[in-house]
């Protein structure tokens, strides 16, 4: 299937200008784009049988971060999740919302693209990125919890804000804590470096599924071994 048949470009013309500014204007304010309906209502019901085929294979990472994770060398050829990420219109598109004239694919072979399955009981704690940002699609909701909480643009680079993102790893500072809408189907664009963020604890049989996209500014970018061990439990042979 040709990835543009995934995507709602009735709703979400990639190339259109009066598309792309409103959304990096919403980047540049907020450290996040949101764009709800991206991918079509009629192909969810296939990406989410593929979610549940892969989640089969998932490997469970346990440490600050307690999920399954489906690594991108597991997505087989005929992968349509794995199409709409190898789909360069899509990838102009984000390197636009963010002000950029082009971004490159991951290089790493297992971080490039991620499946993130949360089943009960599953969280990922209190976070930021070492990435500038980082596009999800969210494609299928747990029944209870899972949503995805953001204090953005908590610190900068001269100001790490260590009081408050403290206060806020307490349950102190709820009025800072928004829920940012993930409703299936929404792709996300968003800069976790300075923006602290968290996904609740899951609860109930149905899994939660996003899946994270990784591009970069710079050719040839590759996370670390120790990151590879404690992310996939394995490294690249
Ligand atoms: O699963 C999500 O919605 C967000 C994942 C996340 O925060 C991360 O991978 O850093």
């Amino acid at each position: 299937m040709n990835p543009a048949a995934l995507v709602n470009t009735d709703r979400w013309p990639l190339e259109s200008d009066a598309v792309i500014a409103p959304l990096k204007q919403q980047f540049q304010a907020e450290h996040i784009a949101i764009l709800p309906g991206f991918i079509r209502e009629e192909a969810l019901t296939q990406l989410v049988q593929e979610c549940d085929e892969l989640a089969t294979i998932a490997y469970h990472t346990d440490n600050n971060a307690n999920l399954d994770v489906v690594a991108y060398d597991q997505f087989p050829a005929h992968s349509l999740i794995r199409a709409l990420y190898e789909w360069d219109p899509l990838m102009e598109f984000v390197a636009r919302v963010l002000g950029h004239d082009s971004l490159f694919r991951y290089a790493d072979p297992f971080g490039a693209l991620n499946l993130s399955v949360m089943r009960d009981g599953h969280m990922l704690g209190w976070h930021f990125d070492q990435t500038d940002f980082v596009v999800s699609i969210a494609l299928q909701p747990s029944l209870n919890g899972g949503h995805f909480e953001n204090v953005p643009m908590i610190r900068s680079q001269n100001d790490d804000n260590a009081d408050v993102v403290a206060a806020v790893r307490a349950g102190e500072r709820p009025d800072l804590v928004r829920t940012e809408p993930m409703a299936p189907g929404t792709l996300m664009i968003f800069n976790g470096r300075w923006s602290y963020h968290r996904v609740t604890t899951v609860h109930g049989d149905v899994p939660r599924h996003v899946a994270l996209l990784a591009y970069d500014t710079k050719p040839g970018t590759d996370s670390n071994d120790e990151l590879k061990l404690a992310r996939y439990g394995r490294l690249p042979v």
